[in-house]
């Protein structure tokens, strides 16, 4: 095996309870079946003593599709029942917790949404777009894959709660574009069979176009009799032969990708035309709002990308179908390591939505940067706009994928925590992203204590060392172009992209209160002005919200330049702390797994001084003002 079962390597323990002794049950279904075999594997790794009479664990399958279990005690032994896929969540659960040695209590458990998925951009000849883990392990020479690996893919998406997988790039290309045609339904249906046994769904990403691309058609107009029609026959054809398909994600008017704007039609006429055809086998449409105008002149201070999507989405609240999902990126703009939370995401009445994270690094140091998002997500779903929180309104969540072939599938060992806590969190999310990490250290790493203090506080910090040695106050960007991995203060500046801080020798920012692009208002009265005043806008946040002189006061009396300095030196400084910290588990941490992590602080430190070293320089030479400090700062 090339690859490592990440926290599913069970260990030894011997403070197991009796009833672990003997399992009684025989579920039916598919999924009840690979719960069964989980729990009979699982407990022979953690070591658990065969013993022939009682106490025992039983497994009660109960009827239907739902994914809750219940645990309840009968004298010393314990019932572990629900449907089939809940079984195999309450079985993952429980082995989970005897991992960890916690103390096992009756109750219920029920996922908090029904769609909980990870997306990959995986491209069909087996690159990744925006990938930092190696090939893609879903395709290899322009065909899907589907091998030992796809099923352990599966054992731990369902591990964490996970219930659904989208296999293929939204930017859809090459030999991707014919998932949709027949050519490898054989494919697919072995892929949505395998997921299926752990409960997780298919997803494709289909294009717009194909009614062009592959029917031949004139046109993609989602209003033409024609285009309907053959979606439809396509759509027949496909969910027969793939039974394991939940749906299609599809970008549109994207960043250069097809859509129902090239014909006049709004969002929802192309959402709603293909949640039609998809309706008749259950079907559900995952639309994203990644919707701008990627070619704005930088010269136009009029346009401001963060606007766009709610600007787009929002007259539109109330007019999709009910199996159309809009897929909202947490920020207005675009997974940056601080950004607020979309609007959109608390300001649709009557539309489904589902948020999505980015759990590839693209923006966050691209996994070769420890970067702990957990706490991130947790501040993302509990953020409170006028209608409640995120949490309460949104209907599902998803996050891009940070897997790949690599040994440890996530390049940087300590990746893997991103995936387990967004799952964790997706099932639970109430969860505390602290504890969350620890738990993904213990499975992952044992018991030793100095190990497990040093790399969740390693973890806990990780962000905000992040974002203090990166990318100022919520600003963005700054990153070199194409890439964006690095510091390129004006790499973006007078490019098509809309991203842009407009620094000059007194200012800097886009100003998105009232007096400016008003996007601050999209929030709403209240919230409107809390961002939109620069007294009370959240600091972390000022440069995303203001442009300011480089002499603002902030709330500690430092000027907005010198904290910019300060956290760059003292962003970086604590870099190279969390290197030292990981260099003292020599020993205590498998060997090459200490070797590898090693190998990325070096370039995380490496380009943590880059960072600051960079940002620091350039806006000393746009302000000549020094470093109160006097540290070193290159002209
Ligand atoms: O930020 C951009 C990425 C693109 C990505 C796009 C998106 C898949 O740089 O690589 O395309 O976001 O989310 O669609």
């Amino acid at each position: 095996m090339d690859y490592s079962l990440l926290w599913l390597d069970w260990k030894k323990r011997d403070d197991l309870p009796p009833w672990t002794g003997r399992i009684v049950g025989d579920p039916v279904s598919l999924q009840g079946k690979a719960a069964m075999r989980e729990l009979r594997e699982g407990f022979r790794e953690l070591g658990a003593a065969d013993t022939a009479g009682r106490p025992c664990l039983r497994l009660e399958e109960t009827s239907g599709d739902g994914e809750n279990f219940c645990l309840r005690r009968e004298g010393e032994s314990l019932i572990l029942s629900g449907p089939g896929r809940g079984l195999l969540y309450g079985v993952f659960a429980l082995l989970r917790q005897l991992a960890l040695g916690e103390e096992i209590l009756p109750g219920t458990s029920a996922p908090a949404w029904p769609i909980r998925m990870l997306d990959h951009w995986d491209n069909a000849d087996g690159s990744i777009e925006r990938g930092y883990a190696g090939a893609s392990f879903f395709f290899s020479e322009g065909k899907p894959v589907c091998n030992a690996r796809t099923r352990d893919y599966a054992r731990l998406l369902a591990s964490v709660g996970l219930n659904g997988c989208c296999v293929n790039n939204v930017n859809v290309k090459g030999e991707a574009l014919e998932l949709l045609t027949g050519k490898y339904d054989r494919e697919l249906r072995e892929i949505g069979e395998t997921l299926g046994e752990y409960g997780v769904s298919l997803w494709i990403c289909v294009s717009f176009a194909a009614p062009m691309e592959q029917g031949g058609l004139p046109t993609a107009d989602p209003l033409d009799p024609k285009v309907r029609r053959w979606w439809q026959e396509t759509c027949g054809r496909l969910f027969r032969a793939v039974p394991g398909l939940a749906g299609f994600l599809v970008k549109a008017d994207s960043e250069g990708r097809p859509g129902p704007q090239t014909y006049g039609r709004s969002q929802a006429e192309g959402a709603n035309m293909l949640a039609e055809a998809v309706r008749p086998y259950g079907g559900g449409i995952l639309w994203r709002c990644f919707v701008y105008n990627c070619t704005q002149d930088w010269r136009d201070q009029k346009t401001d990308r963060a606007r766009a999507q709610y600007d787009t989405f929002a007259p539109l609240d109330g007019q999709f179908g009910e199996n159309v999902y809009l897929q909202i990126k947490n920020g207005p703009v675009d997974f940056q390591i601080r950004e607020p939370v979309s609007p959109l995401l608390v300001r649709l009445e009557r539309t489904k939505s589902i948020v999505e994270f980015q759990l590839a690094q693209e923006y966050t140091g691209q996994q070769r940067h420890v970067c702990y998002l957990a706490p991130m997500m947790k501040e993302v779903l509990d953020f409170a706009g006028p209608g409640g929180k995120v949490k309460d309104r949104i209907s599902a969540v998803c996050a891009v994928s940070n897997t790949g072939a690599d040994f440890n599938w996530t390049g940087h060992d300590l990746a893997a925590a991103n995936f387990y806590a967004f799952g964790r969190l997706a099932w639970d999310l109430d969860s505390d992203p602290t504890v969350l990490a620890r738990e993904w250290t213990r499975l992952t790493f044992g018991d030793d204590p100095k190990a497990v203090e040093t790399v969740t506080d390693i973890l806990l910090r990780s962000r905000e060392v992040y974002e203090r040695y990166t990318v100022p106050l919520g600003i963005g960007w700054m990153c070199v172009p194409g890439t964006h991995y690095g510091p390129s203060p004006e790499g973006y500046e007078y490019d098509r992209w809309g991203t842009y801080h407009r620094a000059t020798h007194r200012e800097i920012g886009v100003e998105r209160g009232p007096s400016g692009t008003g996007y601050s208002e999209q929030y709403g009265p209240e919230l409107g002005r809390m961002y939109g005043e620069i007294g009370t806008c959240p600091e972390e946040l000022l440069l995303f919200f203001h442009r300011l002189p480089y002499n603002y006061r902030m709330k500690d009396g430092r000027t907005l330049l010198q904290r910019i300095y300060d956290d760059h030196f003292e962003g970086c400084a604590a870099a190279e702390a969390m290197a030292e910290a990981w260099d003292a588990l020599e020993g205590l941490v498998p060997e090459a797994v200490f070797r590898r992590v090693q190998e990325r602080f070096r370039e995380q430190v490496r380009s943590a001084r880059e960072w600051r070293d960079v940002i620091n320089s350039w806006l000393y030479r746009l302000t000549l003002i020094p470093d109160e400090r006097g540290r070193s700062i290159w002209l």
